[in-house]
């Protein structure tokens, strides 16, 4: 049995890296960076890349990350996720047909309500450089996260958990989400449930490997 997980680190592989390193599932990293970092992705010797011809055999959508598990490959990194959780069973996995839907049901709610905010504040106050910034699409992306961070903060104030009162594969897939909106500390000032979750989340020792590993590549 061998999983491979493709993506660098610093990509959305790591929430299938820290759902592997969770559930003990050995796993087969391959580095595929993304093409636009490189300065010429079509180079002969350049790294393997999104663009790269062996890669897009993998994933004809040429994005990071995607997985073969033994022959079954599969994209999408949340999807990848709830696949693996669902294969190996245990606390982390959903245990009835209810939670199968409310982790489906996350899972999509970060897609489609938070992250394309939530990279919007990630971008345009942390990882591009100043002068591509622009300050008014930030601010846009915070009240556009306002009413999903009050959502999440009034699931959350339960007992901490998204679902089940445990930690599940549905926090793995929110949490890498939701810490895109970090340089936002005004959204977590008004959600403290949030706020305390996903200190939680980040407090995981799985969370703490796959982050060394990540701080050790290149940025
Ligand atoms: N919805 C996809 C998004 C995948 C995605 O856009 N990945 C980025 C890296 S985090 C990527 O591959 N960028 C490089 C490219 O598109 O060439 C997922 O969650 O897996």
């Amino acid at each position: 049995m061998t999983l491979t997980i493709y993506g660098v680190y610093r990509s959305r592989a790591t929430r299938n890296i820290w759902l592997a390193l969770e559930l003990g599932i050995p796993f087969v990293h391959v580095p595929v960076i993304q093409a636009n970092r490189l300065p010429d992705p079509d180079a002969p010797g350049a790294p393997l890349n999104t663009r790269s011809p062996e890669f897009l055999k993998v994933n004809p959508n040429g994005h990071i990350p995607s997985i073969d598990d033994d022959g079954f490959r599969l994209h999408e990194s949340l999807a990848i996720n709830l696949y693996l959780a669902r294969k190996q069973g245990g606390p982390r996995a959903p245990a009835t047909i209810q939670e199968e839907g409310l982790a489906a049901m996350w899972a999509l709610w970060a897609a489609t309500e938070c992250e394309p905010h939530s990279i919007n504040v990630l971008y345009h106050r942390a990882a591009r450089p100043p002068e591509e910034r622009d300050a008014a699409v930030a601010d846009l992306a915070v009240e556009a996260l306002r009413k999903p961070f009050a959502v999440l903060d009034k699931a959350l104030a339960k007992d901490g958990f998204i679902m089940g009162g445990r930690f599940t594969v549905a926090d793995i897939n929110a949490s890498e989400v939701v810490r895109y909106a970090l340089p936002a500390p005004e959204l977590f000032a008004d959600a403290p449930n949030v706020k305390a979750w996903l200190a939680a989340c980040h407090a995981r020792p799985a969370w703490k490997e796959m982050m060394k590993q990540r701080e050790g590549e290149p940025a």
